[in-house]
């Protein structure tokens, strides 16, 4: 802080920051009478919280500005992460935490009548993502500033986020996200950065200087990308990254271009369809083929980001060959996969680069992380369409996939079905692009997200890759940050583990949660941990209360499954075994804790099946929650709009993390890694991440069941029948009965028939097969709690052993295997 102070005044921006608690509440003040322009007697909360946000703001610049120009001035390797999606979550906490301005905060709104709490409760996330995709981006930014590591984050600045989940009549009602509506106080627009993007035309051929074949792209129509950077701060020093997010515009004001044309209308409509690039998130997570305006809005981020990395670049150096070496671009997913196409017509047609060299340079460059294992799931475009938006994008992917070919029938001579599955390009009634070989081929590393998901890749989606370039692979285990997911989501448990360890070094350096171990078994220990907890349940309780009207009762186990809705994630098993518990209970079958069972996640607004599983689950919590006979052993919730800010209340609250997905099929999973961080026990299958939070757990502190990856595979091979299942496992024949028999519809028998359908017809993702040992396991978890000592040490030790998942571990790996890039301190 000192040092802060000296710079300040050296840079006469002391009089705009005002130094220690009475200067922090009169920048308040200044800021709700100059910016929001009201007095305190009528400002609103947001109001308070707008005008602090602008002086946390004020008081991040610095750092922000000296980082930029350390990195300059040194003309650091600096990490270009690609993403199409970023979910931020809020970021007035992180930053007051991140600044040491936390305790100063409270005071000074304290000092005008307001509490800290309330104001951070304003504020509006930027949902710019579906989920884990797009929260991995976020915890990965945290961890590269956190690390001192100098990195850029491009992505897409969307209008519209994810949308708001409203329930209505126990249905998903999309409300639009009009998260900019009261202003975004962390981002600073850029508009005097702009870059042209092309789209459409055609391609003409022509002799260059000294005679060289050239190409001009033509394109129909150009668009202008414009960005705004929101800080990144790292946790415990001075540097900070930025995120930078793309905005399409008009590249003509409409006016000016209806006094040209003549047709008011028409340019209008034109400036309208340019800012649609940018509009609205697709609220999907798994690609769906043909949309053009998706294939649309990966171009145009990918190529604003490229322009802007080499005018960056530009800035300090002349010739690209050392681009590779000041950058690495990495790929998260193939959504932004186009950048190998765009970073070559770049590098030979505009800065006309020779074709072998411009290759060299794009390989060196970058990097790709695949998140997914379903063939299906993989994004193609349609080539008709691909060449009729991208023409010169599409002659470029021909001639890298000829090239690439061609060294394939050297490696592997006469190999026909190993060149039909390595082309970039798909054959057959209809052509497709594959974005994921076009990443895999213009990148010097292909990671996967967690060990089984890297080892599957290896032997199925992307095998013949493997065995074409071994080394090019390597495993990557997600991460989460332990700023956000357990400092300042969860304040109870923090301050016992700071408590208990002497002190905040774990923040930054996980695995010394270790230490807890030693007193996992300490019974004044085990009393503070059991308190913390309840702490946790209690906030949640009031939450939902405030904000959703829902009743929980702190003192039940809390039995929590919060994730995007998919068959595969199998809410329905969760679904159908509570209805069956429901039965034992009031059979007096069922013993164990008293619990509530809580759901939450969004479906994806054309995913039927999805959609019908919320549904399910608020007509099986309308008939369990309204029964006074088991009304106080069971309560089923749904919690709605399940977003960052939700989930922050809700990981705290958890007592057991359900991670039932089939074997095989979640790539990581990051929801486990924040569930068994703050001190939840984990029933879950041998999927994604699961396997490796149970290594480390130990497997006597996780609940686990079900069929492995291989046993699903082989179950199917030999013809997987889901009414065998049902005839042998009569509680689950119980549950679907009652289904079928309307007990949850009051008695439609068509409302459920589909789901219903699914899962005895099909059931791709073997509900049936293991339901038996879901309901076994899941009642041992309830008996284990029963025993509090045991249940406590056992979370105690989730905890002390989780410090693996920290996405520094992960930032660390990145950097070390695949970026090769080191920590660069900032000084004040
Ligand atoms: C692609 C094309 C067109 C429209 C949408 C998409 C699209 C958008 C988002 C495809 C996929 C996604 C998101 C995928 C995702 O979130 N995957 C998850 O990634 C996590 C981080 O690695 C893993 O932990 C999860 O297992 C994985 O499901």
């Amino acid at each position: 802080m000192a040092g802060m102070k000296k710079m300040d005044k050296a840079r006469g921006i002391g009089g705009r920051i005002k130094p220690g608690v009475e200067g922090l509440r009169r920048d308040i003040l200044d800021n709700l009478f100059c910016n929001q322009a009201k007095f305190p007697a009528v400002a609103t909360k947001n109001d308070y919280y707008q005008a602090l946000a602008y002086a946390v703001r004020d008081r991040l610049m610095h750092r922000w500005i000296r980082s930029a120009q350390t990195f300059f001035e040194r003309e650091s390797r600096t990490v270009i992460y690609l993403s199409a999606e970023y979910l931020m979550g809020p970021q007035l906490g992180n930053n007051l935490i991140n600044l040491g301005l936390w305790k100063e905060a409270k005071e000074a709104v304290r000092g005008l009548g307001q509490d800290l709490d309330d104001l951070l409760a304003e504020e509006e996330e930027p949902g710019l993502g579906n989920g884990g995709l797009g929260r991995l981006a976020a915890c990965y930014m945290d961890s590269l500033a956190t690390l001192k590591i100098p990195a850029i984050g491009y992505g897409i600045r969307y209008e519209y986020g994810i949308f708001d989940q409203a329930i209505r009549d126990g249905w998903q009602v999309e409300v639009a996200d009009k998260w900019l509506r009261l202003g975004n106080p962390w981002e600073v627009a850029h508009p005097q950065i702009q870059y042209p993007v092309h789209f459409g035309g055609y391609t003409e051929y022509f002799n260059g200087e000294e005679n060289h074949l050239r190409v001009r792209w033509i394109p129909a129509r150009t668009v202008m990308g414009t960005p705004s950077d929101t800080p990144v701060l790292g946790y415990g020093h001075h540097n900070a990254n930025i995120l930078r997010l793309w905005r399409a515009e008009a590249a003509e004001s409409f006016d000016f271009a209806a006094f040209n044309v003549g047709d008011y209308y028409k340019a209008v409509e034109d400036k309208m369809v340019s800012e649609n690039i940018t509009k609205v998130l697709y609220p999907n997570d798994e690609a769906e083929a043909g949309r053009r305006l998706r294939l649309e809005q990966q171009f145009f981020f990918v190529s604003c980001s490229l322009q802007d990395m080499l005018r960056i670049f530009f800035q300090r150096n002349g010739s690209l060959d050392k681009l590779a070496e000041k950058y690495v671009v990495q790929l998260n997913d193939t959504h932004p996969a186009l950048a190998v196409a765009e970073m070559m017509r770049l590098l030979v047609d505009e800065h006309q680069t020779p074709w072998e060299r411009a290759w060299d340079i794009t390989c060196r460059l970058f990097a790709y992380t695949n998140h997914t294992l379903l063939p299906e799931a993989l994004e193609t475009w349609a080539v008709d369409l691909f060449g009729r938006i991208l023409p010169r994008h599409l002659e470029i992917i021909y001639e890298i996939n000829q090239r690439f070919l061609d060294h394939v029938r050297l490696t592997f001579p006469g190999d026909e079905g190993r060149l039909a599955s390595l082309s970039i390009i798909e054959e057959g009634p209809v052509k497709r692009v594959r974005m994921a070989n076009l990443a895999c081929v213009g990148s010097s590393a292909i990671n996967g997200v967690a060990e089984l998901h890297t080892e599957l890749l290896q032997k199925t989606v992307l095998s013949d890759f493997y065995a074409l370039w071994p080394d090019k692979f390597s495993n990557k285990t997600n991460g989460v940050t332990p700023r956000r997911f357990l400092l300042r989501s969860n304040p109870p448990l923090s301050a016992l583990i700071v408590e208990a360890l002497g002190g905040t070094a774990w923040v930054k350096d996980l695995e010394r949660l270790r230490g807890l171990e030693r007193l996992a078994d300490d019974s004044a220990f085990q009393e503070k941990w059991k308190a913390a907890q309840k702490k946790g349940k209690e906030a949640l309780a009031r939450h939902a209360a405030k904000y959703y009207d829902i009743r929980l009762d702190p003192d039940t186990l809390f039995d929590v499954q919060v994730k995007r809705i998919h068959e595969y994630k199998r809410q329905h098993l969760n679904a159908l075994h509570v209805i069956s518990l429901y039965q034992k209970i009031k059979r007096g079958e069922a013993g164990g804790p008293p619990r509530t069972v809580i759901f939450g996640g969004k479906a994806a607004p054309g995913y039927w099946i999805a959609k019908l599983m919320i549904k399910l689950v608020h007509n099986i919590a309308e008939v369990v929650n309204s029964d006074s006979e088991t009304n106080e052993m069971l309560k089923v919730v749904f919690l709605p709009d399940f977003n960052v800010k939700n989930a922050q209340k809700i990981y705290p609250a958890a007592d057991l993390s359900q991670q039932i997905s089939t074997a095989g099929y979640e790539a990581s999973g990051t929801g486990n890694m924040k569930f068994a961080l703050n001190g939840a026990l984990t029933i879950g299958t041998l999927d994604g991440a699961n396997i490796e939070i149970r290594d480390a757990v130990g497997p006597e502190n996780f609940f686990l069941f079900g069929l492995e990856t291989e046993e699903v595979r082989t179950l199917r091979e030999r013809g997987y029948n889901p009414r065998d299942f049902c005839q042998n496992t009569p509680d689950l024949m119980e549950a679907l009965t009652m289904l079928d028999e309307g007990a949850f519809s009051r008695g439609d028998r068509h409302l459920f028939a589909p789901l219903l359908g699914r899962i005895l017809d099909h059931d791709e993702y073997m509900v049936c097969a293991d339901f038996a040992a879901y309901g076994e396991c899941r009642e041992k978890a309830a008996a284990t709690y029963l025993d509090s000592r045991q249940w406590t040490r056992m979370s105690i030790l989730n905890t002390a052993r989780m410090g693996r998942f920290s996405s520094d571990r992960s930032i660390a790996e990145y950097c070390r295997d695949i970026w090769h890039v080191d920590p660069v301190p900032v000084e004040l």
